[in-house]
């Protein structure tokens, strides 16, 4: 097949989702067409069967705020007509399905078919509860989508409950390539963070206020405070000076380890034993995904998807949203005995093979053919 793939080319877990499954559809011989603004963060070189088509907005003065949707549509026009494209799969209902659907509609006048697949990923549906004037444009693109997906059974039912919706939405959850966390664990690298005997904390993000960095370091506070620790915080975003205060508040600078934005995140994973994620809200939370896949458990909050994902008691503990006394408890109930930390860390390698690409990716496969087949 060939596959044009919009989405936002950031740091997220969805501009990481769908570059992860370019790739690996491209691996498997389809052919690839990523179309965005800027090349996508995991898109490190020359592969086969990829292609990259930058969408570039002029600067015109005379627009205050420059019309990316149009430019993407009509890129997407071009692209379809020009590689003979089968199908396009936008990430995001916002600005990238509504796009899509304009570039359906002008290629349809033009006597191409051309389907698209929408798939959701959290934000799109979060921002509706903020600000109600996107609502109209996400229900119509989730309508007029040849398909839709969402990565959680939450996110699908929140999306059937703000958008009032009886769309079939097909539920395919996020994955990780297992072989790229399957890295020895570096302990002289660990060294350089930590004593051999301290465990280490990890957490990674955008540092967005709904991910609650500040709760991560009064989790930590308390664990430390128990079984002398480190804290490894991955990543940058506007929480960021908060934190930093709170570090300085609660007297613990020194054993906060603030390394900012990695491209790749495995390393950092593969020396640490504990991951917190006690977000406000997580469609699915790839981040504790991705370390329960480096043999991390995790602690996080019980909310959106993550129970979809962290099993409690078994791959990590789950506790109410803002309770930062559990989350500690619960992080220094896994840490206190070598034995019980090593359940958990199998428990989470094998939970995380559930999330395998190799499980996921057909899943997708199949849906593109099904979605064609009925063209
Ligand atoms: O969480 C973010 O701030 C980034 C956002 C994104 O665009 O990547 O994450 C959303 O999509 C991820 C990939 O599907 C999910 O793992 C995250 O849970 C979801 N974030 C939220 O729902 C807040």
């Amino acid at each position: 097949m060939k596959i044009g793939m919009v989405l936002y080319p950031t740091y997220g877990g969805s501009g990481v989702v769908g570059t992860e499954l370019g790739i690996a559809l491209a691996a498997k011989g389809h052919e690839v067409h990523f179309i965005t603004y800027s090349q996508p963060v995991r898109l490190d070189g020359l592969t086969e069967n990829i292609f990259y088509h930058e969408v570039s907005v002029s600067n015109y003065p005379l627009f205050e705020y420059q019309p990316y949707e149009t430019v993407l549509a009509s890129k997407l026009v071009d692209v379809v007509k020009f590689e003979n494209l089968d199908l396009l799969h936008v990430h995001y209902a916002i600005p990238h399905a509504s796009a899509a659907y304009m570039a359906q509609q002008i290629l349809k006048s033009e006597g191409i078919e051309i389907p698209f697949i929408t798939t959701l990923h959290g934000t799109d549906i979060t921002l509706v509860g903020k600000d109600a004037s996107f609502a109209p444009v996400i229900r119509f693109c989730i309508e007029h989508s040849n398909a839709v997906t969402a990565v959680s059974e939450s996110l699908k039912q929140d999306t059937i409950r703000h958008f009032n919706t009886s769309r079939e939405i097909e539920v395919i959850p996020n994955f990780i390539c297992p072989d790229e966390y399957q890295i020895p664990r570096d302990m002289e690298m660990r060294r350089k963070y930590a004593k051999d005997e301290e465990p280490i904390l990890c957490h990674i993000s955008n540092f967005r206020k709904v991910k609650r960095v500040e709760d991560v370091v009064r989790i930590f506070k308390k664990v430390n405070d128990q079984i002398p620790s480190k804290l490894l915080l991955v990543g940058d975003g506007p929480e960021r000076y908060n934190v930093e205060m709170l570090c300085r508040e609660l007297g613990t600078c020194d054993r906060v380890i603030m390394l900012g934005k990695l491209q790749v995140t495995h390393k950092p994973l593969r020396i640490s034993d504990l991951f917190l994620l006690p977000s406000q809200t997580e469609s699915f939370g790839l981040a504790a995904l991705e370390a329960m896949a480096a043999g991390v458990p995790v602690v996080s909050s019980d909310t959106g998807g993550i129970p979809e994902v962290n099993i409690h008691g078994e791959t990590g503990f789950l506790a109410d949203v803002g309770d930062v006394e559990a989350m500690a408890a619960y992080a220094v109930e896994i840490l206190k005995d070598k034995e019980n930390h090593k359940k958990f860390v199998g428990n989470a390698l094998k939970r995380a093979e559930y999330f395998s690409i190799r499980n996921i990716l057909p899943m997708y496969e199949s849906l593109y053919t099904s979605v064609l087949k009925k063209q």
